[in-house]
């Protein structure tokens, strides 16, 4: 009975495999053991609960998708649609974790780093001995990352890295972060800073209201020398950071799907318990149609991103294609979070349920990887060619 129940109200479950099947489950039932009677707790503290990380890389929730050489788990793109989906059902900032691990550190590692680097970090970051962060906003420049100021000089034998970052998760306690900085021609590269390299720093940001066990912080660098064998060297550009990107985009498309799952289960359970006018408040239509309509949307956003992970598996997914499940799936969420907790009354604003705590974590989510309305853009310039953003 206690067993989270999943809705899968068209019968998604028939289109995947025996392997995703498993790899979901093992993941629910990881949550459900490990995340869900700790979380609360954590969140409530402001602390992000780091026993959980063995856990989360035995999930194969560090690096998913990353070759099984490399100590990924060497899975499709549906497979970790499955683990992000069934971590935020959790909690939004555990998902974090795994998405900056995966998608934000080993991703450009994996995928725009030497051999020796893929050899010396990507091991150890599936493992979880290392943890890792990503560093592209700047206090000055959120949506328009390619304006940053972040710079290195070529010193010779090394780059000479200055500049900050801010509101980077997991960056607290991060061993090593991938930073965008500009050198000198102002073309975008990408790096690998270490924990415990002179004038490098990661003050703690405090006081959050949402996404309160996840971890978030500054990077700040001044006078950084940066061994030359750091930088990432097989691509650069504002695309080489957009590019992980779309992976953790695509990610956080399906864990919205889990926190509005645990919503809705969460509503229509307690719907169909609670009792007010001698009859269960699930018997009267302005509930009905609350209740109703979640399943409505978490099917559609379920069709969206099991279809983006098809294209994803063929490598033909579009950067606006994911944007667009972003988007709506997020918003999808926070909408579902905000209904269910009506439901609830007052009980709903309180941590005895989960519904509350996602809510505040969807306002993060629905502002980072791009903002509600600069997805929105992406789509208006997918569709018109005009870009607006500017
Ligand atoms: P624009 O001139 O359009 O593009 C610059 C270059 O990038 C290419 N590109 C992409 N490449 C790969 N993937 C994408 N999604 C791409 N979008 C664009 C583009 O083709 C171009 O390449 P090239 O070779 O021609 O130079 O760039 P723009 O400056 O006009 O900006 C476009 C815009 C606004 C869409 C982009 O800047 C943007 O997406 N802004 C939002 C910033 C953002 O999402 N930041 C996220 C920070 S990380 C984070 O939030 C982590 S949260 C972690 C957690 O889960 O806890
Ligand atoms: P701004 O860009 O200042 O936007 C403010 C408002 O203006 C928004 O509503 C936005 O939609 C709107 N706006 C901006 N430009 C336009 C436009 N052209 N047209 C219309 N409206 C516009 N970043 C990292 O690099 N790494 C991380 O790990 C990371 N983790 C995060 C964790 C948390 C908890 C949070 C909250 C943020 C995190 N971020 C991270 C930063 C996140 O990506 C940025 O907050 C986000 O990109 C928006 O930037 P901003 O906050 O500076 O908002």
């Amino acid at each position: 009975q206690d067993l989270f129940q999943a809705p899968d109200y068209y019968n998604l479950d028939d289109l995947l495999t025996e392997e995703h099947l498993l790899v979901r489950d093992a993941a629910r039932e990881w949550v459900k053991r490990e995340v869900s009677p700790i979380i609360e707790n954590a969140a409530q503290k402001a602390e992000f609960p780091k026993q959980i990380i063995n856990g989360l890389a035995e999930i194969g929730a560090f690096g998913p998708y990353i070759p099984e050489q490399y100590g990924g788990a060497g899975l499709d793109q549906m497979s970790y649609g499955l683990i992000m989906q069934e971590i935020e059902r959790g909690d939004s900032g555990v998902r974090s974790t795994a998405s900056v691990q995966s998608s934000l550190v080993m991703y450009p590692i994996y995928k725009y780093g030497s051999e020796e680097q893929r050899k010396k970090y990507l091991p150890k970051l599936a493992s979880g001995e290392f943890m890792g962060c990503f560093g592209l906003t700047e206090p000055d420049y959120g949506s328009n990352p390619g304006g940053m100021v972040t710079n290195i000089k070529d010193k010779g034998d090394y780059f000479l890295l200055n500049g900050a970052k801010m509101w980077i998760s997991n960056a607290p306690f991060a061993d090593i972060a991938v930073v965008w900085a500009k050198n000198e021609e102002g073309r975008i590269k990408g790096l690998i800073v270490e924990r415990g390299m002179e004038g490098f720093t990661t003050p703690e940001t405090h006081n959050k209201w949402s996404l309160r066990a996840s971890a978030t912080g500054e990077l700040i660098f001044d006078n950084v020398k940066i061994p030359k064998e750091n930088i990432l060297p097989n691509k650069d550009g504002l695309g080489a950071p957009l590019g992980c990107l779309d992976s953790a985009r695509y990610g956080i498309a399906w864990g919205a799907i889990g926190a509005a799952m645990d919503c809705y289960d969460t509503a229509l359970r307690y719907a169909k318990e609670r009792v007010q006018f001698d009859k269960p408040i699930a018997g009267y239509q302005l509930q009905q149609k609350k209740l109703a309509e979640m399943v409505t949307e978490i099917t559609k956003a379920q069709l969206l991103t099991w279809r983006l992970g098809a294209l994803r598996n063929e490598e033909k997914a579009t950067s606006a294609q994911i944007s667009m499940a972003k988007r709506n799936n997020v918003d999808m969420a926070l909408k579902i979070a905000r209904e269910a907790r009506q439901v609830l009354g007052a009980m709903g604003i309180t941590g005895e349920y989960s519904i509350m705590r996602h809510m505040m974590n969807l306002e993060s989510v629905i502002t980072y990887e791009g903002t509600h309305d600069i997805h929105l853009l992406i789509t208006g310039f997918d569709i018109t060619g005009i870009p607006a953003f500017k």
